[in-house]
């Protein structure tokens, strides 16, 4: 139970969603605002078992920051001067909500009479709740009608999704529920720094570590993750096929892999020997560096282990080559037999806190509610009819998040609306996502502040911060959660979903939209995944508070939940997995002559994504207040760097000077630079803009660049 005068939250950021407690710290102050309160860990979520890390325990800052918006604002280019347009900032003037909604709402109309539905697209987020990430995807094929939606989880989960979908016919980013991590004897974590992504997952692995656990990290750089790794392979952006590849002809030269299981639950052996038969352990150390021993050893010590865990981050995943790339790691589970048991399984670690639910309620370019394809006839016609429409009203699929900002610079897309995320900051090579953005007859951004995508907006909206929409998440285990209401929306900023809701109303579809609660909503959505790969039709907001969760799927009140997947079988038709041969491939930009060094971008412990909400963090920000790029003491020798230089890099998109820490923790030729900063200091106006031709991920982990001293 809570203490009096203390409320229960989540923290808004990564996947773990880490429970919170509210404590009223200034007796004085307001009791329906976040101002006089503290966060401390809440030890009732089972999750993160009372801890939290430094974002976590700052969360509450950028809510209450003074520059939230907190009332509609419209862009009036020629106001300067205007006395309501002091009230906001420059450049925008203060509206009303009637006068906004029913000016996009007649815009909307009018752009869709001349250019077609499909003219109106909607671009979502993976922080949103499963109920507006639900009614994002309602809204857009039901009140818009148009084909057009997708969500920043493109540019996060896609190409794992792709390959668990691939390899087990069923995408949910772990197989496993954490509570088994102390049980594995051997983890391999692959292209992902959890120590300072999930910190606070790194307990449970300290606890396999004292259960005898050996950890093997990969990765270009030293991390706090690799920091604790038994054995960290360093590789260049782009090899992991090639490693995997040499680890998995030692299983199968050795004959260690898992011969009963292969032949039982899987399909596909011989295309893996076809494949991996080349890469023997000797031309894996030609190829990489990596030396053949360690190959050896990895392939050895994984088989040998009576159980084991393989996780997968972004680091290979967000590549032109990421499905591939990922299915190879799935492919050294299925082989050694290690998924679907205690202390084994696989895992792509979820990034964004509802980055799991996110794309499984039909924010997703091709995709209805639990996570059934748009595409077939019979998932069309339930959803169709829980939303009291025919089938045949509904759109068909779309296309992916970069691709809709291409469709606006080719002028098919002339209306964007974006809730929960900041995609000028976010996207590949950023400076074309400016450019199509401005050709835009409307552009409508609704979130907590003028972000760099707002900023370029036509009507900003407020919307809701995490402490003032109730809804449910489901974190990276696919454990779905409450999270209550701490506080109503401040100023005259709404709840996103009412948002959703009322323009809807103002477009002419509200009859759909009609909901007595936010909790009419999760039943409506319930219903809607009811027999779906994502089946949620189980619960409800009364067992998932008493249960503290539940893992997905669950589809009837009296099931369980399954927090261990693929016990029995695999979700395709035959119940078997799928092993797929993998024939590493370039990548899209690799270095050359011209541009001789790789660049990789990702994170920082205490920046979040495109930065919006903890560069307004002041005990955030000040530990990492500009980006700073990570080069080899031998670059920088190559460069003729020396102490307090700044470096000028240069990729075929654009060139941007950056402050440099010089450090022999990162591959010689590989320059790493974070992506949590906006304009001149925005890294993705370098990054390629190529996808992987399956997920549409963009390639944001490798790209060629020149190195100057600046
Ligand atoms: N502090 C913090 N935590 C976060 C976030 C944040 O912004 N800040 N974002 C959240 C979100 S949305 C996500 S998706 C996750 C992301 O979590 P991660 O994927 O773990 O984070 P990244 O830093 O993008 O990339 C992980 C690592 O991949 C490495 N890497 C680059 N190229 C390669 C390669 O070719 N092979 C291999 N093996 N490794 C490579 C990078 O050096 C980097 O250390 O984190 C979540 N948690
Ligand atoms: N170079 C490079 N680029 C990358 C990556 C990389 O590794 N390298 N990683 C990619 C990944 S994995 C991701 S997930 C994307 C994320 O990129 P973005 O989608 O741009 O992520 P955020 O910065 O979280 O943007 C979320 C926005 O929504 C607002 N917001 C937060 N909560 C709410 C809410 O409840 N309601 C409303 N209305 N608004 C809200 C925030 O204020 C913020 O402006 O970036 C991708 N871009
Ligand atoms: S680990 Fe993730 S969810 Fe937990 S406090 Fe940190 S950022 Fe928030
Ligand atoms: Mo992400």
């Amino acid at each position: 139970m809570e203490a009096a005068g203390s409320l229960t939250s989540h923290c808004c950021f990564c996947s773990m969603q880490c429970g919170m407690t509210l404590v009223r710290s200034d007796p004085k102050a307001e009791i329906n605002g976040p101002a006089g309160y503290t966060v401390k860990p809440s030890p009732d979520f089972p999750v993160a078992t009372g801890r939290l890390c430094q974002k976590g325990l700052n969360a509450l800052d950028h809510a209450r920051h003074p520059s939230r918006i907190l009332h509609p604002f419209r862009r009036t280019e020629g106001s300067a001067g205007d006395p309501a347009a002091a009230q906001g900032p420059k450049e925008w003037e203060r509206a009303s909500w009637e006068e906004a909604l029913t000016d996009i709402a007649g815009r909307i109309r009018a752009i869709q009479g001349r250019a077609g539905k499909d003219a109106v697209a909607v671009y979502g987020g993976g922080s949103l709740t499963n109920e507006v990430c639900y009614l994002m995807g309602k809204f857009t094929r039901v009140a818009l009608q148009s084909r057009y939606i997708d969500y920043n989880g493109r540019y996060c989960m896609s190409s794992a999704a792709a390959a668990s979908n691939r390899a087990f016919g069923l995408d949910r980013g772990m197989t496993f529920p954490l509570s088994e991590i102390p049980k594995a004897k051997y983890i391999i974590i692959a292209g992902a720094n959890v120590a300072e992504c999930q910190p606070t997952l790194v307990p449970y692995l300290m606890e396999a570590k004292k259960n005898g656990a050996i950890l093997v990290t990969t990765d270009p750089r030293n991390t706090m993750t690799s920091k604790m790794a038994d054995l960290h392979v360093r590789l260049q952006p782009g090899f992991d096929s090639v490693f995997v590849n040499g680890l998995l002809n030692v299983l199968i030269r050795e004959k260690l892999y898992d011969a009963r299981f292969v032949a039982e639950r899987t399909t596909g052996l011989g295309e893996v020997e076809e494949a991996v038969r080349p890469f023997t352990p000797e031309r894996v150390e030609e190829l990489t560096g990596v030396l053949e021993a360690v190959t050896r050893t990895i392939a050895r010590g994984f088989a040998k282990a009576e159980t084991g865990i393989v996780l997968t981050a972004r680091g290979l995943e967000q590549q032109v080559n990421g499905v591939e790339n990922t299915l190879n790691y799935i492919n050294l589970c299925l082989l050694t037999g290690k998924i679907g048991r205690a202390g084994c399984g696989y895992g792509a670690v979820t990034g964004q806190a509802n980055g799991q639910g996110g794309r499984e309620h039909g924010q997703k370019a091709d995709q209805l509610p639990g996570y059934r394809s748009i595409e077939d006839p019979a998932a069309r016609r339930h959803v169709a009819g829980v939303w009291g429409i025919e089938p045949d009203e509904l759109p068909g699929k779309g296309v992916s998040a970069y691709e809709m900002i291409q469709k606006i610079d080719e002028g098919e897309i002339r209306a964007l609306i974006v809730l929960g995320s900041n995609p000028v900051v976010s996207s590949p090579n950023s400076r074309f996502v400016e450019r199509a953005l401005a050709k835009l007859e409307l552009l409508v951004v609704v979130d907590l502040f003028e972000t760099e995508t707002a900023s370029r907006a036509h009507w900003l909206l407020p919307g809701s911060s995490f402490l003032e929409g109730e809804g449910t998440l489901t974190n990276l285990e696919g454990r779905v959660f409450h999270r209550p209401r701490a506080f109503s929306p401040p100023g005259e900023s709404l709840p996103d979903y009412e948002i959703l809701c009322r323009l809807a109303e103002k477009l002419g579809r509200g009859e759909y939209f009609r909901y007595p609660s936010i909790e009419a909503v999760f039943a409506e959505l319930c219903r809607a995944s009811a027999g779906g790969p994502a089946d949620y039709s189980g619960l409800t907001y009364d067992r998932l508070i008493r249960a503290k969760g539940v893992h997905w799927p669950c589809p009837a009140p009296e099931h369980p939940g399954t927090p261990m997947l693929f016990t029995g079988r695999f979700a395709h038709a035959d119940g078997r997995a799928r092993l797929f041969g993998i024939t590493p491939k370039l990548p899209a930009e690799p270095a050359d002559a011209e541009y001789p060094y790789v660049l990789t971008t990702g994170r920082l412990p205490n920046h979040y994504l495109s930065g919006v909400q903890t560069r307004r963090t002041e005990a955030l920000l000040k530990k990492a207040p500009v980006p700073v790029a990570e080069v080899h003491p031998r670059l920088a020798a190559a460069v003729g760097l020396g102490v307090g230089s700044r470096i000028r890099l240069t990729s075929r998109r654009d060139s941007l000077v950056f402050e440099v820490k010089v450090t022999e923790g990162i591959h010689p030729r590989t320059i790493f630079v974070p992506f949590h900063w906006g304009g001149e200091l925005c890294i993705n106006r370098l990054t390629n803009d190529k996808l992987d031709p399956v997920s549409s991920m963009p390639e944001f982990k490798i790209c060629a660049v020149k190195a100057e001293k600046a």
